[in-house]
C-alpha cells in the first residue's frame, strides 16, 4: 500500500486526473491512497494567505515557508515519510526508473509549487527530492504531480492485471513497445501482420522483440545503449 499526500493550492486540479480509470481502480482496491491537502488551510488571516512578494524585488509572488512548514508538520505527526518531493521544472527529469523506485515506498509527500516559485528555505530544509516532467514550463506543479502519481500508481502490485501488465510497457526494458492490432484483421485492404494471426507464440514473441528493436533504433537510438545491460 502506498500513501501519497499532495500539498497544493489547487486541489480541484488533481481530483479529476487521479479519479478515473486505473488510478480509480488502485484506490478502490486499497492499494493507493491519495490525500489532497489545500495549502490555504494553513495560510494566514482572512484570505488564508500562502504567498508574498519576493525579497530584493522582482515580479511574481513566492510561496511562503510558514504555511508549508505547518502543513508538513501536521502530516508528519501521523506518518514517517520516505520522500518529500517538490515538483519543479529545475528538478531531476522523471523517467521510468524514478517511477519504479518511488513505487517501492510506503509514504510520500508531493508539494506542488505555484507563483514565481517557493521560498528556497523550503527546498533546503524540507524537500528530499525534486522532480520535473520535462524541459518546458507549466503554470504550476499540479499537472506534473498528476503525471508522476499516475506513473507510480500503475506500477503498484495488483493495480494492473496480466493483460495490461506494466512489464511490457515502453521504457521498462529500455525498448519502445511494439505495434499492436485488433479486429478486423483486414480493413480497407490494410492487413494485420500474418504472424500475429498464426497462433505461434514463439514466432509472435520474436516478431514483437524485433519490432521493438526497430522502433527504438529509428525513434529513440539513445535508449539502445542500455539494452542488454541487466
Ligand atoms: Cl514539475 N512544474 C512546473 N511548474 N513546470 C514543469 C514541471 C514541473 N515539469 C516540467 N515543467
Amino acid at each position: 500500500m502506498l500513501k501519497i499526500d499532495i500539498i497544493t493550492v489547487l486541489p480541484e486540479l488533481l481530483e479529476s486526473p487521479l479519479g478515473h480509470s486505473i488510478m480509480k481502480r488502485a484506490k478502490e482496491k486499497g492499494i493507493l491512497h491519495i490525500n489532497l491537502h489545500d495549502l490555504r488551510d494553513y495560510g494566514k488571516g482572512k484570505h488564508r494567505q500562502v504567498d508574498d512578494y519576493q525579497f530584493g524585488g522582482g515580479a511574481g509572488m513566492v510561496m511562503q515557508i510558514e504555511p508549508v512548514d505547518n502543513c508538513i508538520k501536521s502530516l508528519k505527526e501521523n506518518t514517517k515519510y520516505d520522500e518529500i518531493i517538490y515538483m519543479t521544472p529545475d528538478g531531476q527529469q522523471l523517467n521510468q526508473g524514478i517511477a519504479n523506485e518511488l513505487s517501492l515506498h510506503e509514504n510520500l509527500i508531493i508539494l506542488c509549487g505555484h507563483y514565481k516559485g517557493i521560498d528556497e528555505r523550503i527546498r533546503e530544509h524540507f524537500i528530499t527530492k525534486e522532480i520535473s516532467i520535462g524541459d518546458y514550463v507549466l503554470s504550476g506543479g499540479e499537472l506534473a504531480a498528476a503525471v508522476l502519481v499516475d506513473s507510480i500508481g500503475r506500477l503498484l502490485p495488483g493495480v494492473l492485471n496480466d493483460e495490461t501488465s506494466a512489464l511490457f510497457d515502453s521504457f521498462q526494458d529500455d525498448l519502445l513497445a511494439p505495434p499492436v492490432y485488433s479486429r478486423p484483421s483486414n480493413y480497407n485492404g490494410w492487413e494485420v501482420p500474418p504472424v500475429l494471426l498464426s497462433g505461434n507464440d514463439k514466432a509472435i514473441e520474436d516478431w514483437r522483440y524485433q519490432k521493438s528493436l526497430e522502433r527504438t533504433k529509428t525513434r529513440r537510438p539513445d535508449l539502445l545503449k542500455n539494452v542488454g545491460d541487466e
